[in-house]
């Protein structure tokens, strides 16, 4: 560690900024919130907690406390202590965990989730084979990023797809396996790009991919490939067509077109004129008769284009999901113990026009808030009221209100069924159908409170926000499988809801602190706006009334059995009167802790870990004995 580290580390120790988790901030609001935030921010502290939920603000520069040393010393707030956090809770309750990272675009979702992982796979041991499991997944993150992000106006190393990584672990507790899912590619970028933007990266930085395609076991042949389809589907957007007599034809300035369609036929491996028929015609079916044949019908000069760009999105889509599917059999493993999963989606987005994309990547964002309320607030005190627990309940918004706008299939119809209903009754495309629905929606969900329109299209009020949406372009895009995709993600039996669901939940939201992207740039109005949608005074609230740790009885008793005599090796009385003798027998104080109907509530984590180190003694306590009398013994 050279002295500026030093100094940085020692700066870490030793000086305190601000409260470091903000359940012990004197006045709770958002002002005292942003204020809080800033303050550590300028004195390069980015991590905050509320509780067990980790606040992150980008610092837009290198930091040094990443190294070895933050990830073998507990450090002051730090994503390495809640990914520590999660590896332990996996091991001791033998229970998935997963941690969801929400924040905008640009706020650093994608760099804490690499953080995750680089920290498991430094903590975590194992030998040849495991080693080569954590090769892949570090090296998968620059593969996918090659292809699956761009730069967009608010971010440089923009994620243009989502992504739930697994990271799966042997009993022992080394990473031997892992599976990506991977969601909501936005394919469209092949083929346009919002001014200032740019495609994928890999049509900038072909080479560096090269490397990471090999680790994840893609032979030579298979990389030419890749970078081959790569190169026609370049070539295949530079086709251009021209009208003939109604129809479309390849336009060729002065070249002739089979030498235009040469290249790209060679690229993509297809002969030549299926390439041009492919693209200027379309297969029918007609009905003659009784007999049903195909025909060619000949496309004109914009179906034309839409059917290359369609060919276009197709083939980067499936290129994609072929790289996700080689990453995926490089780790796979027979049979799934526990896992550790990183959820990294695209963030809440407002551009000056905002399209359908923007609306569906706002409305996951919307499900992803929804989830958090669900587990974190209202779970809460739900459970509370459950289990009979003294409390004084918290008043908070709840965005399910936004996300039924969205989804919701019965009375009254949300917005993605009238999108659906227009699609498939309405044959036209373009303006007509566009406009059609926007007189549906202002009829069906036009008295909604957080809804409105405009000239050209539509406002939804979102939790993060007034998001205007430009409708043109939403029944074409509809049709595409993008829109497909998030219904199966947020509503299919087997969806990413339901796997989250069923972890441990951890929490890590990212906050943006301004759109310069400059280090010790602190916006105030862009910070305390992001404080307030993502709910943190409701947050610090919630878990100043609450309890920090709750258990049900019997693995509470069967956990502590070991610290009083009367419970070990088993207590032989109601569950409920083992626990509250355990706790009396630690003196435990009264109000640190309250007993509901089948589980214990404790108050301060502090509690716990007292409890915890009691555990250990007693056991290397006993270790010691058994070892001596084994000694004696032999
Ligand atoms: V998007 O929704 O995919 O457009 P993200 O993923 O939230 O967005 P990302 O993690 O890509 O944002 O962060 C944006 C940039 O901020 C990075 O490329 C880094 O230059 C910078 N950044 C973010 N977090 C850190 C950090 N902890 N340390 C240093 C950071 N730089
Ligand atoms: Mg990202």
């Amino acid at each position: 560690m050279g002295s500026k580290e030093r100094y940085h580390w020692l700066a870490q120790n030793v000086k305190v900024s601000g409260v470091d988790d903000m359940v012990l901030l004197s006045k709770i609001n958002e002002d005292a919130i942003t204020e809080n935030l800033k303050k550590r921010y300028m004195d390069d502290y980015i991590f905050t907690y509320i509780g067990p939920v980790l606040i992150s603000v980008n610092p837009f520069k290198q930091l040094p406390y990443f190294t070895d040393r933050e990830a073998q010393y507990e450090n002051p707030p730090h994503i390495y202590a809640l990914a520590d956090n999660m590896y332990r809770n996996m091991m001791i309750d033998n229970e998935n965990q997963c941690v969801i990272i929400s924040g905008e675009s640009g706020a650093g979702k994608t760099v804490a989730a690499k953080f995750i992982m680089s920290y498991v796979s430094k903590v975590s041991g194992g030998g040849d084979k495991v080693q080569h499991v954590k090769d892949i997944i570090l090296q998968s993150n620059p593969l996918l990023e090659a292809f699956g992000n761009a730069k967009t106006v608010r971010n440089n190393n923009s994620s243009r797809f989502g992504k739930y990584f697994e990271i799966q672990f042997s009993r022992g507790g080394a990473p031997d396996g892992g599976k990506i899912s991977n969601f909501l590619l936005e394919k469209t970028r092949v083929v346009s790009q919002n001014p200032g933007e740019r495609s994928f990266h890999i049509y900038y930085q072909v080479l560096v991919c090269v490397c990471a395609m090999s680790v994840v076991g893609l032979s030579v042949e298979e990389q030419d490939s890749v970078l081959q389809l790569v190169a026609g589907i370049l070539h295949l957007g530079n086709i251009s067509f021209r009208e003939e007599n109604n129809y479309a034809v390849v336009e060729s300035q002065d070249c002739e077109t089979r030498q235009l369609l040469a290249f790209p036929a060679f690229l993509l491996g297809v002969p030549q004129d299926g390439l041009c028929s492919k693209l200027t015609s379309r297969m029918m079916d007609s009905k003659w008769g009784g007999t049903t044949e195909s025909i060619a019908v000949t496309l004109s000069t914009e179906q034309a284009c839409f059917s290359r760009d369609a060919l276009s999105k197709a083939l980067y889509t499936r290129l994609f999901d072929f790289l996700v599917d080689c990453v995926n059999k490089a780790i796979q493993k027979d049979q799934e113990e526990f896992n550790i999963g990183v959820l990294d989606i695209y963030g809440f987005e407002i551009f000056q026009r905002n399209g359908f994309e923007q609306f569906c990547i706002n409305f996951v964002n919307e499900k992803l808030q929804q989830i958090f309320i669900e587990l974190t607030l209202k779970a809460e005190q739900d459970e509370y009221v459950q289990e009979g627990i003294q409390w004084t309940p918290i008043e908070y918004f709840n965005n399910k209100v936004v996300c039924d706008l969205i989804e919701s299939k019965l009375n009254p119809l949300g917005l993605m069924s009238v999108l659906d209903d227009v699609c498939a009754t309405m044959h036209a495309k373009g303006e007509g159908a566009d406009q059609t629905l926007l007189q549906k929606l202002q009829g069906q969900i036009g008295s909604h409170e957080h809804f409105s329109s405009w000239n050209k299209g539509f406002i939804i009020h979102h939790y993060a926000g007034k998001v205007s949406y430009d409708v043109s372009g939403f029944c074409e895009r509809n049709r595409d499988v993008l829109f497909n995709d998030i219904i199966e993600l947020m509503q299919s039996t087997n969806s990413l809801v339901q796997t989250l669901m069923k972890c441990t939940p951890h929490y890590i939201r990212c906050i943006k602190p301004n759109e310069t992207k400059r280090p010790r740039d602190w916006e105030d109005n862009r910070a305390r706006h992001q404080v307030e949608y993502l709910g943190l005074r409701e947050n610090i609230r919630v878990r100043r009334a609450g309890y920090a740790y709750r258990r049900a009885f019997n693995k509470f008793l069967q956990r502590y059995a070991i610290l009083t005599k009367e419970t070990w090796p088993r207590w032989k009385g109601k569950e409920r009167q083992g626990v509250l003798h355990l706790l009396n027998s630690v003196h435990m104080d009264q109000d640190q802790f309250q007993l509901g109907k089948t589980k214990v509530f404790i108050k301060a984590p502090e509690s716990l870990f007292l409890l915890e180190e009691m555990r250990e003694r007693k056991y290397n306590g006993y270790a010691r004995v058994i070892q001596k009398a084994w000694r004696k013994h032999i």
